[in-house]
């Protein structure tokens, strides 16, 4: 459908991933989002070495397409994660909280594509010297763990500054997006919250609830005194927390308070005392759709754009 870098890189047939969401990216929605054309990514941050072991042959019995793992770097599980990506040889290793740096001639020797998530343009700049394939630049407006700098501003920072591929990420969730980062110079995007409202996705009902319902408005920055700032919908949990964050609790007192309360959201349903991870792009999203009603739909948007920019073509002045 659209040729770029990174769709003749990757082999797949739209240049859209899918986030590598802990608790909620797992081996039936990567499958799904991989057979209809895009790049799923196993959430492998939530997991022991040997579960995603499991979830990866898994997706391997529901498509002959490429897919990815995502490894969160600060997890003390991120070790065992890489043997058994190399092991099991998997397509696309992305990487989320940390510098993947040093790992990078072991995936290349093993045949594997590498594609860190990056927050701003001088680790970007460190990992292309590094050897990566692609970078994917995560914008402000992402949900869970977040950098400082928009997707608006980050993407053409990041484009100007690399030779290889960029893929966008925060606040894209259809075709709309999909153009407009096309126009700042990314070559892919990374939607994570719109496939948390898959069918395929496994997340509780409660969670795909809490952002089908969010607005514009109702996702807040946690964890900013932290420097660990996470981006979740507004819930019992965050006033809470917040109260407690802007009236001198410790670091550790607050680590403490958030600790389990992605799984407890995303697998109890515990939306209220649950952290409900999810991007500002939320407010857009309506009902829950397959995965291949979200690819139709994301492709018949972006062809309208080009409808409706026509109207806006320069026009030559003589
Ligand atoms: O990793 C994410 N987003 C996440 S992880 C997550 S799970 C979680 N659970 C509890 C508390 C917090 C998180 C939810 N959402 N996105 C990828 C990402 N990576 N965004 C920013 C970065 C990043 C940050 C710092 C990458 C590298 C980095 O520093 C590297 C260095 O050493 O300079």
């Amino acid at each position: 459908m659209i040729d770029t870098r990174i769709t003749k890189l990757l082999g797949i047939k739209y240049p859209i991933f899918q986030g590598g969401m802990a608790w909620v990216s797992s081996a039936s929605l990567v499958g799904a989002v991989s057979n209809a054309g895009g790049l799923g990514i196993l959430g492998a941050g939530s997991m022991e070495p040997e579960l995603v072991r499991q979830e990866i042959q898994k997706i391997k019995t529901l498509t002959n397409k490429p897919f990815g793992v995502n490894i969160m770097l600060m997890m003390p599980t991120a070790p065992g994660v890489v043997e058994v990506c190399i092991e099991e040889k998997v397509p696309v290793v992305t990487t989320g909280a940390g510098n993947p740096g040093p790992l990078v001639k072991r995936f290349k020797d093993a045949g594997i594509r590498v594609i860190p998530v990056v927050s701003s343009v001088a680790l970007a700049k460190r990992l292309e010297r590094a050897g990566v394939d692609a970078v994917i630049a995560e914008g402000h407006e992402s949900g869970g763990h977040v950098g400082e700098v928009t997707t608006m501003v980050l993407i053409p920072q990041i484009v100007d500054a690399l030779t290889i591929p960029v893929i966008a990420a925060g606040g894209i969730a259809d075709g709309r997006g999909l153009a407009a980062v096309f126009a700042l110079g990314a070559e892919a995007v990374q939607m994570g919250t719109r496939f948390i409202v898959a069918r395929e996705c496994h997340a509780h009902q409660n969670y795909k609830e809490s952002v089908l319902k969010a607005r514009d408005r109702d996702t807040v920055m946690t964890g900013i005194t932290t420097g660990h700032p996470v981006r979740v919908i507004r819930n019992r949990l965050t006033k809470e927390y917040l109260d407690r964050e802007f009236h001198g609790a410790s670091a550790e007192e607050l680590e403490e308070m958030a600790k389990g309360r992605l799984k407890a959201a995303a697998i109890d349903g515990d939306t209220s005392s649950g952290s409900v991870m999810a991007g500002q792009i939320s407010g857009l999203l309506e009902c829950e759709e397959t995965c291949e009603e979200i690819f139709r739909s994301i492709e018949a948007d972006y062809c309208k754009v080009f409808e409706r920019l026509e109207k806006f073509r320069p026009v030559k002045a003589n």
